[in-house]
């Protein structure tokens, strides 16, 4: 007959009285060596005892809520050998479970390039998706994040009705529910989503051909689609007069093409971008996973649409309020170089806080860009062009540039949004406002 023996909690290091917050076996499951079987949750981490050994479950020594330490007894498993009969004989120290630690918010992974949308950098390699970027922020032990994952469910979706708001098993269950059911906006996506239309059969009305989309764009595709489908976007537009910038800017263009820096307008708008930032944080925000708040962000990280062969790309520039405008114009250059040699690194897609996509240098008067989850809001610029206009004595003929934002309605109010492009449009139009 199997032995049957108890396995009890190992050093944990410096916890104790570790809270059970699932029991992830039942007697008389078979379980083999490093199946989880339970999940304990500290106030730093959420762990995973996995079982030392295969067996069969026999008896459960705790429920969900208890407090527990090294040495408690969690389950009674009757030891299963390799060739799945007898017992092996049991190590002399006592049955070790060893610990799985999962951090409640893991790193993240590599961030999709948005374009006005997101398109994932990502020549070969195949890059999580931002379902998996906003899950991994979400409180959901590594079991519910398995399942999830396991049904494509974004945890960012999910509203937990567990301890402290953690995403429980039927959390994630009801969601999918209501997303097959179609209640829920923008639920997982994958698939589903882009199949909306049926297949029609083109050729019967004449000649076509089939060109497959690339990875970039089928993913970009995607978070387009839940990006406008499950936030409230509104655009505003205004216009700069940008005569005085544009005579600066080409004063400066020799001095910078000396270091082989292409001193474009993109610099100063990233510039001016920061400055309207910091008299609106709310723009430089994202809401919590349940909805219910706001994190404001007290760095400046902007993200810079680039399109490449591939599809869109937005590698983030860091600190840009650190940083002098040729710095800025090297860095925009330097991204923009490797996002079209497919050589952006994940890590370059990471953390924006607001995006910057312009489209001045192909021409337009303005265009409707769309936001890029987790980020609130989205800056489109397009060209700019000699109008005339009138001073109040005549008409003059000044530089002006289009500015198109688009903005999460339930985070930034209209009055706000106009706010935010006024301001913009006055940095860009006498770059001294910048140092008020
Ligand atoms: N108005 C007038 N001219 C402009 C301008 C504007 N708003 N923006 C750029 N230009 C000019 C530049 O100054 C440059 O002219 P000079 O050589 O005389 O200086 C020329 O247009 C080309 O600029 P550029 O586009 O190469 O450089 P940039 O720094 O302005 O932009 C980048 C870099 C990477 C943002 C851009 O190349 C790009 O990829 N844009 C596309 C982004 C996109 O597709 N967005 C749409 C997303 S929605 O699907």
């Amino acid at each position: 007959m199997a032995p049957v023996r108890e396995v009890v909690l190992p050093d944990i290091g410096d916890f104790k009285d570790v809270e059970v917050i699932e029991v992830l076996v039942k007697p008389g499951d078979d379980v083999e060596a490093e199946t989880p079987l339970i999940t304990l949750e500290s106030d730093k981490a959420t762990m995973e005892v996995p079982s030392p050994y295969a067996g069969t479950v026999q008896s459960i020594q705790v429920k969900v809520g208890d407090r527990i330490s090294e040495g408690t007894v969690i389950l009674t498993l009757a030891e299963r050998s390799a060739g799945g009969a007898s017992a092996a004989p049991v190590p002399d120290t006592a049955t070790r479970a060893t610990i799985a630690t999962t951090s409640a918010a893991e790193p993240p992974a590599p961030t999709p390039a948005l374009p006005a949308a997101p398109a994932e950098q990502r020549p070969p390699p195949a890059l999580p998706s931002a379902e998996v970027v906003r899950g991994s922020r979400a409180h959901a032990s590594p079991s519910v994040r398995r399942f999830a994952r396991e049904l494509g469910v974004d945890l960012g979706l999910v509203t937990g009705s567990g301890p402290k708001g953690r995403i429980l098993k039927d959390d994630v269950t009801a969601f999918t529910r209501k997303a097959l059911s179609g209640a829920v906006i923008g639920a997982p996506a994958g698939k589903g989503l882009m199949s909306a239309v049926p297949p029609i059969d083109f050729s019967r009305f004449g000649q076509t051909e089939l060109r497959p989309l690339s990875k970039v764009k089928r993913i970009a595709a995607e978070h387009l689609h839940r990006s406008w489908s499950s936030i409230p976007h509104v655009t505003q537009f205004d216009e700069a007069d940008i005569t005085d910038l544009e005579a600066f800017r080409q004063a400066k263009r020799k001095e910078a093409a000396q270091e082989d820096i292409k001193l474009t307008l993109l610099a100063f708008l990233l510039k001016a971008t920061v400055v309207a930032l910091k008299r609106h944080p709310e723009v430089n925000s994202s809401l919590t996973s349940n909805g219910e708040g706001l994190v404001l962000k007290k760095y400046f990280h902007i993200g810079i649409a680039v399109n490449t062969d591939l599809g869109l790309f937005v590698p983030v520039i860091r600190d840009v309020d650190q940083k002098g405008l040729y710095q800025l114009a090297a860095e925009v250059q330097a991204l923009s170089t490797r996002a079209r040699a497919g050589k952006i690194e994940p890590r370059e897609l990471q953390g924006g806080c607001f995006t910057v996509s312009s489209l001045g240098g192909v021409g337009g008067t303005g265009f409707t860009p769309i936001i890029n989850p987790p980020e609130v809001a989205i800056l489109g610029v397009s060209r700019a062009a000699m109008r005339p206009v009138h001073d109040g004595q005549g008409f003059a003929p000044r530089l002006i540039l289009p500015l198109c934002l688009s903005y999460d309605h339930r985070v930034i109010d209209g009055i706000a949004a106009a706010g935010f492009t006024r301001l913009l449009a006055e940095v860009l139009s006498d770059i001294r406002h910048a140092l008020l």
